[in-house]
């Protein structure tokens, strides 16, 4: 961050108020506004006794003997407690009588010669043996305590497993999206120091076979770190095989006993590390620690998605990112819930291939990205009323600002206006959901996170702390630790302090530009790395993109600044068309005209390109850094491992230099 006015300007008006469905608080965990307030001004005034009271819902092998140890910028949580995260997910839920419950519901993308999918149902049961036989064979290949494993899966159960079998001996695993390719893998092994890799032969995506094992073989030609590496044998085709290094799972897990012990963990050992590329340079391993992310993540989970025995939940994102972490596998499974996971893609065979999902396994809890959201809008909404979608309760969005076009699309077209949307602002970084609506008590305004969790002190400061009033947007912090928070970036003291800490003194700073409303409400306006100085007047980049995507015509857009001789910077559009309507000058014009009818002439666009997609991360980021390169001509730099489609962005540079 360098500019030294901090301040975004807002001119986006959202006056549509949606109150909690009659009848949800009644049976939610959080089932009024009084019950809601009591607790978040505990959470606030007492922290250490609202979060004792709320880690005492889980199993430790030695309570704490402090909640919070905190000195800028170091947290220590539940200091001196010993705890297990895998033995809370497993162990504790079949003590609690659900040993013959679904943990893991998994459905594979091929459609099989009957036309049905490959369906897994595995019991909380099965799932601590899977995980305790698996653990006992990492043991045996001389995997300890404080190790770093890397993990390369596809969306399938083993990789649940695997975070599992680590969690419960006390190793870290580092989860590396089955997307990216071997350039990742060699920066991720080499920065965690990692001696060991599971991978599997293949993925399914899109009815392909995404070589996994051949990409870890790509990578080992550039490191000899890697002592061992172990294959699943998933999709069954046929793989190089180097001796001595690697090692088939089956044979892992032949003759291990089904038992393990959960290592007592001390609170604050590392339970992971997950890197996430920074907007330059190179990728940043985010520490998170036992007690207090185990901590976070249940309760988020029990009270975001309000949790009960019967839902059948289903966040839709890969474990390979934070959100696979903590709202795949060890929230809801530290709540006891049935988690579904998914191996594929959402448009296979076709768009429906979700809505057919919940549907077959009836999902009641169901937790997206406004990019697919998007995607599903674009498609059209034939596909999606074809399907039974009333076993559906409540919807969530994460990732990204949520346009308020696709919000009320979510909330109608699959929700049928029956289903709150929780729109779920949190990061990385954060571990678990800050920012978030809670289903029974929060009315909902489509595009707004609304007000922070428990215990979550969320401000919007300028530059030096000070708080800003209603509606004058500016940076988004957080003022307290909170359970979750990352413990630091791996290796990299200094960084830590420096990326987080340094910009406004005292507090978390996230990164993010943000107002809050008259309510209090906080909407985010976007990376405050991308905010564009127009003439001296800075605005964000959810507005802009928000009100192109009103326009009917528009399926997504995507705004950056680029060189402007007169005004400093001018704004570039990136704008993709729905499905059937065509790029025109005349179209250019009326997009324009709807920036400036909602935000005002300034916010105009200079640029307007049509384009077929975006480049985007695969957890469905727009890369606003690459469009700000094309957009004033320059060459690509910098890392470009977590791009989903290297040819969006040819085709983007053809457009450019064509
Ligand atoms: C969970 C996750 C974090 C960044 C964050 C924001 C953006 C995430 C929302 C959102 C507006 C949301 N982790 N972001 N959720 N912006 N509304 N509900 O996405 O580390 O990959 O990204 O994502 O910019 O700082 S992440």
């Amino acid at each position: 961050m360098s500019e030294s006015n901090t301040g975004i300007e807002s001119s986006m008006q959202e006056n549509r108020l949606f109150s909690p469905p009659a009848g949800f608080a009644e049976k939610a965990w959080i089932s009024s506004r009084e019950q809601y307030e009591t607790m978040y001004r505990q959470s606030i005034d007492e922290p250490e006794v609202f979060w004792g009271n709320a880690a005492n819902e889980l199993h430790w092998f030695e309570k704490w003997t402090t909640v919070l140890d905190w000195k800028v910028p170091d947290a220590r949580w539940f200091v001196g407690a010993k705890t297990n995260m895998a033995y809370n997910c497993l162990d504790h839920q079949i003590a609690q009588g659900r040993g013959n419950k679904t943990a893991i519901l998994y459905e594979g993308e091929p459609l099989q010669s009957d036309g049905q999918p490959q369906l897994r149902h595995i019991t909380f049961a099965q799932l601590r043996d899977d995980v305790g036989r698996f653990a006992n064979g990492l043991k045996k290949l001389g995997v300890k305590k404080g190790d770093r494993v890397t993990i390369y899966l596809p969306m399938i159960p083993e990789a649940a497993v695997a975070m599992l079998a680590c969690a419960r001996i006390g190793a870290s695993h580092s989860v590396i999206f089955g997307g990216f390719s071997s350039q990742a893998i060699v920066d991720r092994v080499a920065d965690a120091k990692s001696t060991i890799i599971i991978t599997a032969d293949g993925g399914n995506r899109r009815g392909q076979v995404v070589p996994l094992k051949a990409n870890v073989d790509e990578a080992l030609k550039s490191t000899d770190l890697v002592r061992k590496v172990i294959i699943l044998k998933h999709t069954g085709n046929a793989v190089g095989w180097t001796e001595g290094r690697d090692v088939a799972w089956s044979d892992v897990i032949a003759g291990q006993s089904t038992d393990c012990l959960a290592e007592p963990m001390d609170s604050e050992d590392p339970l992971f590390v997950l890197y996430t590329s920074g907007s330059t340079g190179k990728p940043k391993g985010i520490v998170h620690t036992t007690g207090g992310y185990m901590v976070g993540t249940y309760l988020t989970s029990k009270y975001v998605f309000d949790l009960h025995e019967n839902d059948v939940y289903w966040c839709t994102a890969d474990v390979g990112w934070i959100t696979g972490h903590s709202y795949v596998v060890y929230g809801p499974l530290a709540n006891g819930a049935t988690t579904v996971m998914y191996e594929g893609a959402p448009n296979h065979p076709d768009f429906s291939r979700f809505w057919a999902m919940v549907e077959r396994h009836k999902v009641s809890v169901f937790y997206t990205a406004p990019t697919a959201i998007r995607a599903f809008m674009k498609a059209g909404r034939e596909l999606v009323d074809k399907h039974d979608l009333s076993s559906l309760r409540l919807l969530g969005s994460v990732g990204e600002p949520i346009n308020p076009e696709a919000w009320m699309w979510y909330r109608e077209v699959i929700g049928h206006d029956k289903c709150p949307i929780v729109d779920t602002w949190w990061q990385t970084e954060t571990g678990m959901i800050m920012i978030t609506p809670l289903a029974g008590v929060t009315p909902t305004k489509p595009g707004t996170a609304t007000l922070p969790f428990f215990g979550v002190d969320a401000a919007i400061v300028d530059r030096d702390g000070t708080e800003l009033g209603p509606n004058q947007g500016g940076l988004l912090v957080i003022r307290k630790p909170w359970p979750s928070m990352l413990r630091g970036i791996f290796n990299d003291p200094d960084r830590y302090v420096k990326q987080y800490w340094s910009d406004v003194p005292g507090v978390y700073f996230t990164g993010d530009g943000a107002r809050r409303d008259g309510d209090g409400y906080f909407w985010i306006m976007g990376r405050v790395d991308d905010v564009i100085n127009v003439s001296g007047h800075r605005l964000g980049t959810a507005e802009i993109e928000s009100a192109l995507v009103s326009h009917d015509s528009v399926a997504e857009a995507a705004v950056v600044g680029m060189p402007h001789e007169m005004k400093g910077q001018g704004i570039a559009a990136f704008v993709v068309l729905k499905t059937g309507k065509l790029p025109s000058e005349e179209l250019k014009k009326a997009l324009m005209g709807v920036v400036t009818k909602s935000i005002g002439a300034l916010a105009r666009p200079d640029q307007i390109r049509f384009t077929e997609t975006l480049p985007k991360t695969r957890s469905g980021k727009i890369m606003r850094r690459l469009l700000k390169e094309v957009a004033s001509g320059n060459e690509i730099k910098g890392d470009t491992t977590t791009l989903e489609d290297f040819s969006v962005l040819a085709k983007l540079k053809e457009k450019d230099e064509g």
